[in-house]
């Protein structure tokens, strides 16, 4: 087949395989054969192209080239929609946009050389800690709007005393196959993994227990079916765990060194000793920074 009409012929039978990650999905089915009497078994693979720089100036830079948008979400500086590039057509793209951008954020999307630090708790205490503390209460603004019910209220799954869990702005809560949950906990004195101590077993546990019903009472999705991780560092610091479908693999946010799964979590804490520090204000942390990340100089000048 190597023109319009003889695509056309095609004849559907089902879908091999779909992956959100790489825009593809892939069928089987039937096509005719000029010796053949019958139709021959055929796969289609079918990608959708990458965005090509040279092209983005005429679509997208005045953003003309949009057809049609349906609001999915508006929240403080945070707004996502569908766009579609035409009439008659599959929503094309999904548009995020952050306004007013702050430098931090003008910061966290560019392209960036990436360094692998070691935190020690020293490290933690003398660079670390100021900087998380030094972040302005308006900077998770968009969580305390969740958590007090001003925004997504509708959207939300699961809410408890402790914390609620609702579907990730990633997400587009269709395709089940990239399935993205976040768990947002009210304790706002847990900055971040480094916080985590014995007394918040519990909590961690609901959460995990949580995440496995909703997704099975909503979705289907049995047991073994989540990876559930929370990054270190991670851009906003108020206690939250990603919920992510276990097939979904290969996102940014899942490299070695930034998630750090959640059942290691809760085990460590488990073995933990009950006197003194915990573990995660004992351990060595090892991440990758970016070289436009507010901590990327302190951290390179102390590898030193
Ligand atoms: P993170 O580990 O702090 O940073 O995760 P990351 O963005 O580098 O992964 C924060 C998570 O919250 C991310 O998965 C975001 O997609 C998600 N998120 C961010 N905002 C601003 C919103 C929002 O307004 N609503 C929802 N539902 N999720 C958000």
């Amino acid at each position: 087949p190597k023109d319009l009409k003889s695509l056309h012929r095609f004849k559907f039978e089902r879908i091999l395989n779909e992956d959100t990650l790489t825009h593809t999905v892939i069928f089987l089915g039937y096509l005719p054969e000029p010796e053949e009497d019958e139709d021959v078994q055929a796969i289609v693979r079918i990608e959708k192209t990458a965005i090509d720089p040279v092209q983005v100036p005429s679509i997208f830079q005045s953003l003309s080239g949009i057809d049609k948008v349906e609001l999915e979400q508006s929240t403080d500086i945070y707004t996502w929609m569908f766009g579609w590039l035409g009439p008659c057509r599959e929503r094309d793209v999904k548009i995020n946009i952050i306004c007013p951008a702050t430098e931090v954020h003008v910061r966290k999307y560019m392209r960036q050389e990436q360094l692998m630090v070691r935190e020690t708790p020293e490290l933690y205490d003398k660079i670390v800690k100021p900087f998380i503390d030094g972040f302005p209460a308006s900077r998770t603004k968009w969580v305390e709007n969740i958590l007090s019910g001003l925004s997504e209220k509708n959207k939300v799954l699961v809410s408890t005393p402790d914390y609620l869990i609702l579907p990730d702005m990633k997400w587009d809560r269709k395709t089940v196959s990239s399935l993205y949950l976040v768990a947002i906990v009210q304790d706002r004195s847990i900055r971040s993994l480094r916080d985590l101590t014995k007394k918040h077993l519990g909590l961690l546990q609901s959460i995990r227990h949580d995440a496995e019903q909703v997704v099975h009472r909503k979705w289907g999705l049995g047991k073994g079916s989540l990876r559930m991780y929370v990054h270190y560092q991670p851009s906003y610091y108020h206690f939250h765990v990603h919920i992510v479908n276990a097939n979904y693999q290969g996102l940014m946010g899942m490299s070695v060194g930034q998630a750090h799964i959640l059942d290691d979590i809760i085990s460590l804490l488990e073995i933990d000793s009950d006197e003194g520090p915990g573990v995660f204000q004992k351990m060595t942390l090892t991440y990758g920074l970016g070289d436009q990340h507010g901590l990327y100089e302190d951290m390179k000048a102390a590898l030193n």
